[in-house]
């Protein structure tokens, strides 16, 4: 399995960095969600489903924390540690995020708005 990885153009100048962020564009959806994660406590691992039909761009904007990415074949970790790297998550994809440093921020867009029923919670049902 090559998980997608998603390179934002850095628009950096002397005075620091810019990352911008289009539907369609540097993204490979309509973006219909963004939510954050943040101070996830030491030594907690989140996640633990997949979709059904999601799709979603994950990238740490600050600090770094680990994607494990498993398709029910392959298991791959994605290190997701620079605001310009972003993995694409489809639907079948159980993932588990792990490693949070303290000041991680996991920003992700996704393609749809909130609905636990897209959610696959039993790793034996998936
Ligand atoms: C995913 C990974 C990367 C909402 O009400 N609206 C939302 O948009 C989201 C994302 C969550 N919630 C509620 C549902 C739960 O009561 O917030 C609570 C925490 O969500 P959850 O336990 O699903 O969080 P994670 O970190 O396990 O998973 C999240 C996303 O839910 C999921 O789609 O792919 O981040």
């Amino acid at each position: 399995m090559n998980p997608t990885i998603i390179d934002f153009k850095p628009l950096g100048d002397d005075r620091g960095h810019l990352v911008a962020v289009e539907s369609g564009n540097s993204i490979p959806f309509d973006i219909q969600r963004v939510y954050y994660i943040y101070e996830t406590a030491e030594g907690v691992d989140r996640g633990f489903h997949a979709h059904k039909a999601l799709n979603q761009v994950a990238v740490a904007i600050s600090g770094s924390c680990d994607m494990v990415l498993d398709d029910g074949k392959d298991k791959v970790t994605v290190p997701l540690n620079s605001p310009t790297e972003g993995v694409l998550i489809g639907p079948g994809m159980w993932r588990v995020m792990s490693n949070f440093s303290k000041d991680c921020v996991l920003l992700v867009f996704a393609d749809a708005h909130y609905d636990e029923s897209d959610y696959i919670r039993d790793y034996d049902a998936f």
